[in-house]
């Protein structure tokens, strides 16, 4: 990776380790952000840390998630997370002012920095030349204290980009097309960085679009050069002060690489039920269509949502579609507001959402049974969506657009020439929807609502382990699986107790109350699991339930991070293995603390068939010293009071 962005980047903040692939290092970071679906766990853990102050450079507090109120659970969070945010020095971004990587993008972020956010689409930034990566809250809150981000060195992927998108090809299927060629878990342990000609032809909000779903290929994030592009997108934010170069050397060394020739894609559609689930959408041309969702992180700028309004200018909502559109920031809602072009989307029929994540999460739109639905995100996870019945296709917001006026699924190519939209020279921003820090923090109470409780702490790891297998799952079980999405459940985000019950619901509604009777077990999974999201109560909620181990053929990064922050054994086992146990099983893990202290793998008995096999937990010196304290915020703890003393 000699001469890399990722490499300079990780260099210039390197506070232990060595970078090299594969080693695991420790990073200082300089901006933190959180939003309310893992932001009340996390503002609870950095409570835990006895600060008074959040450490990091900026901190910013987003409410994009948990925007329905259909009780008080969400709003008693949003008013906990204003408080706390007050109290302790970190910016509070209300509900309504945008979904937090948009208005990051526009507002904070900065290139050559590190970011840690604890949402999985936190690389957005990486649009704008920073290191931005996805966490669970607690390394979150751990990086806000003013603890370095601990990661394994992941290997560099250039991504050559030659040539100039054609007419009505986008950003999105520049990132579909990739997901195509390399699946839900190519970028596993690797950065994406971009380079080459066709770089200069993508805007920032583009380039944003990219790097944002590379988290949907499992990457540790993805980064495009800071150059004049970039300086041109920040001026127009009033920011080119923020504005610095960064580039790869001229002889800089990918450990991988491929090259993209923009000008020979076309329009891309993922398919259900997997974002690399991807095929031309000329191939699906007709299909009849009932909802379009047009917003999300992935594609909510200025420029995609002018490129809808032109689209449904002077046209209707096809009788049989429902279409929502969610701009993604109160800068874009004013803008699209101001220019007339949201009076274009309201006379087409389209129903205009606030500014949050909205059907995306679940939060409201769900589909009707067996619907079919057409979103511009970036997940189409069973259940995701709030229907499990729904068949979800993933597609840019100018296929959206075209196939929620015709009414079936619609090639925008076929549309004519396409509009042309200018970058503005300057956007309109106000940041008066952004609370700073209170100048009197000692005056500010932290509100806790009655829904908001601690955050369960763990034993310290026991050295027999031993439980049944409560669940076998496939392959590429994603976080939505574990703890499933939706309005009904995201309410309970800040309770632990409550959202347990809903482990594993849309696999085996009977999970947490088996769990539960049987004071745990341990899970089996395939190959990827835990992809998605990077919500620590996918690890939380189970280790709550008892679980102290999943057995898997291989783990997504951020999930592998989270298990180990809350104390659950990740054990690595072969197929054969995998194949061999079954639901039902008896497991012995003998030696577990004497094993994992001298690296050793971990040897098991599998009781219920009698025979042993082998699985390895390869945790840094770290990490093992994490799940041996049962969890992060144990170890975090310890470190603190070391240091005071
Ligand atoms: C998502 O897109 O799945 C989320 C909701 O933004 C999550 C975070 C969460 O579960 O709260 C993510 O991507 O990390
Ligand atoms: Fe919100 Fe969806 Fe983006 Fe997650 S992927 S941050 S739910 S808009």
């Amino acid at each position: 990776m000699k001469g890399t962005i990722v490499q300079q980047i990780l260099r210039e903040h390197l506070v232990s380790g060595e970078v090299e692939p594969g080693r695991e290092i420790g990073i200082r970071i300089d901006q933190t952000l959180t939003q309310d679906a893992t932001g009340t766990t996390a503002y609870l853990q950095f409570e835990a840390l006895g600060l008074d102050r959040v450490c990091a450079e900026l901190s910013v507090s987003y409410v994009d998630h948990n925007t329905l109120q259909t009780g008080y659970e969400n709003a008693d969070d949003h008013r906990f997370l204003q408080s706390i945010a007050a109290k302790r020095g970190s910016y509070f971004s209300r509900p309504g002012n945008g979904i937090c990587h948009q208005v990051h993008l526009e507002r904070f972020g900065q290139p050559g920095k590190t970011l840690l956010g604890s949402d999985s689409h936190t690389p957005t930034a990486g649009g704008l030349g920073m290191l931005a990566i996805g966490a669970g809250g607690l390394d979150v809150a751990l990086a806000t204290a003013g603890m370095p981000f601990y990661l394994r060195v992941p290997e560099v992927l250039g991504v050559e980009l030659v040539g100039k998108l054609p007419d009505w090809v986008s950003a999105h299927d520049v990132i579909l097309y990739l997901l195509e060629q390399l699946s839900v878990s190519g970028g596993v342990g690797k950065v994406l960085e971009y380079h080459g000609p066709g770089v200069a032809t993508l805007d920032v909000p583009q380039r944003a679009t990219i790097t944002n779903m590379g988290a949907e290929l499992g990457a540790t994030t993805s980064v495009f050069p800071s150059d004049e592009v970039t300086r041109g997108f920040l001026r127009a934010q009033g920011r080119e002060e923020d504005w610095i170069s960064v580039v790869a050397e001229d002889n800089a060394e990918y450990e991988q690489e491929m090259t993209v020739d923009l000008g020979q894609l076309e329009p891309m559609i993922a398919q259900p039920h997997s974002p690399d689930n991807v095929v031309p959408v000329a191939k699906l041309v007709g299909m009849p269509v009932d909802q379009v969702c047009i917003g999300s992180c992935t594609n909510s700028s200025l420029q995609e949502m002018m490129t809808v309004a032109a689209i449904l200018r002077g046209h209707k909502v096809a009788d049989k579609v429902n279409l929502t559109i969610s701009p993604g920031s109160r800068q874009v809602l004013t803008m699209l507001a101001r220019n007339g072009a949201l009076g274009d989307m309201v006379a087409a029929g389209a129903r205009v959402l606030e500014s949050a994540c909205g059907p995306c999460i679940g939060m409201g739109q769900a589909p009707a049974g067996n619907a079919v639905s057409v979103r511009s995100f970036n997940r189409n996870f069973p259940g995701r969506s709030g229907t499990r019945s729904a068949e979800i296709f993933l597609a840019s917001p100018a296929v959206c657009a075209a196939t929620a006026v015709a009414g079936e699924l619609t090639d925008p190519r076929t549309l004519g020439r396409p509009p042309i939209i200018e970058i503005p020279e300057h956007f309109s921003f106000d940041d008066a929807m952004i609370i700073p820090p209170d100048s009197e923090p000692q005056r500010v109470e932290i509100i806790y609502g009655p829904n908001i409780k601690p955050v369960p702490r763990q034993e310290p790891l026991a050295d027999t382990v031993e439980g049944q297998i409560l669940l076998k799952v496939g392959d590429n079980v994603s976080t939505d699986d574990v703890v499933p999405a939706g309005a009904a459940i995201l309410r309970l985000r800040s309770n632990i107790p409550a959202i347990s019950r809903h482990v594993f619901e849309g696999i085996d509604e009977t999970f947490a109350a088996r769990a539960q009777a049987q004071g745990g077990g341990v899970i089996l999974g395939g190959d990827n699991y835990g992809q998605g999201s990077s919500r620590e109560h996918a690890a939380l909620a189970p280790a709550y339930l008892g679980v102290k181990a999943v057995l898997a053929v291989s783990f997504a990064r951020i999930h592998c991070a989270n298990l180990i922050n809350f104390g659950i054994l990740p054990i690595e086992i072969s197929e054969q293995d995998y194949e061999r146990c079954e639901q039902g099983d008896e497991i012995r893990i003998d030696d577990v603390r004497a094993s994992i202290k001298a690296s050793r793998p971990l040897t098991m008995t599998n009781l219920t068939k009698d025979f042993e096999f082998t699985g390895s937990c390869a945790l840094a010196e770290r990490e093992a010293e994490v799940v041996l304290a049962g969890g992060a915020l144990n170890r975090a703890r310890q470190d603190l009071s070391a240091r005071s003393n």
